[in-house]
């Protein structure tokens, strides 16, 4: 793994070797979308357009989980500075770092210097957060990680920290399969010291009534992210999708426990991509599964922990009870 570590003036960058984005995206639609289940990894919703969608996606009336995290870190940040405040900060996935303001602010409020240290793969997003952090907190030292921290959690190792609480927020889990996040959870865990802390979100199990509008709100704004994938095959793979060919498809599996994200064929078409030499046909009504967003009640937290090793000591819920902030510690 090559380390790059670039000294900004007032934070430091940790550049890991981020695999060739280009041709993992051009392997996993060759790959995708032959399978006789047609899919695609979720990771690929999230370029510039993508990214901004998603940001809407978290300001709509019906998509809940958002809203209700938020609820929880600005409600409780002092209690849980109290569990967590004596550890640096890392965080995975930071993106922009508007919930965990909520916890920075407790870090600040105590006066004394803290170690905030962001992980994301988007490397602009990373910067332009760590540069408005640096102005807005006195307090903080940055030490920003640019990395695909979810096949690797094993790169947060590079920080050297002695004491950290681990954040994992957003109910990013959800997006794992099952196999994914016990692996990742356990290799996380195996990264923690006996005095470090794991804080989790994650979004809990309801009635579809609740679930399924908050993958399909009435504006389409899920809708525009689900098919933004294809737009994405266009520009950068040279593909051929009509976009409005396809439609947005979001159901609860409750067997799985888990919001499907589809996108299904309107009629039978073939589709050229060009970079990768293949044409992609279609049936008529076929679906590419684009994401899953697991639902968990807080035994499953519980349990989930345990299998990797981990003890959940502290819960905290928003008012409904729709989301949970767990915290771990090992076993
Ligand atoms: C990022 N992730 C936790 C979101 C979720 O709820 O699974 C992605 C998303 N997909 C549709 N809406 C939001």
């Amino acid at each position: 793994m090559e380390t790059e570590t670039i000294s900004h003036k007032r934070f430091q960058l940790h550049d890991m070797d981020v695999e060739l984005h280009q041709h993992t995206f051009a392997r996993d639609v060759a790959f995708g979308l032959t399978a006789p289940q047609k899919w695609l990894p979720p990771k690929y919703f999230y370029d510039e357009r993508g990214s901004r969608l998603y940001e809407q996606i978290c300001g709509l009336r019906e998509y809940y989980p958002y809203r209700a995290e938020l609820e929880i870190l600005s409600t409780y940040a002092t209690e849980i500075y109290a569990e967590i405040g004596r550890l640096a900060l890392v965080e995975l996935g930071s993106g922009n770092a508007t919930k965990t303001r909520h916890l920075l602010t407790a870090y600040e409020r105590a006066r004394r210097p803290f170690r905030y240290c962001p992980v994301d793969i988007s490397r602009e997003i990373l910067l332009g957060t760590a540069d408005r952090l640096v102005q807005e907190y006195s307090h903080i030292d940055i030490r920003a990680m640019h990395a695909d921290f979810a096949k690797q959690p094993e790169v947060i190792q590079a920080f050297q920290l002695e004491k950290k609480a681990v954040a994992f927020l957003g109910s990013t889990l959800g997006n794992f399969t099952p196999k994914e996040s016990a692996e990742f959870l356990r290799r996380t865990a195996a990264i923690l010291g006996p005095d470090d802390a794991f804080l989790l979100g994650v979004d809990l199990k309801k009635s579809p009534a609740i679930l399924v509008p908050a993958y399909d709100d009435a504006q389409g704004i899920t809708a525009a992210f689900n098919l933004n994938v294809l737009h994405r095959i266009n520009y950068e793979l040279g593909g051929r999708f009509d976009p409005q060919r396809f439609e947005h498809v979001a159901l609860y599996n409750a067997e799985r426990g888990c919001i499907e994200m589809h996108l299904r064929s309107r009629l039978a078409q073939h589709v050229p991509v060009i970079k990768i030499e293949q044409t992609m046909s279609f049936r008529k009504d076929e679906t590419i599964h684009t994401e899953s967003s697991y639902k968990y009640t807080e035994d499953e937290v519980r349990d989930l922990g345990y299998r990797a090793n981990l003890v959940l000591r502290r819960t905290w819920f928003d008012a409904r009870r729709y989301f949970l902030v767990a915290l771990f510690r090992l076993r």
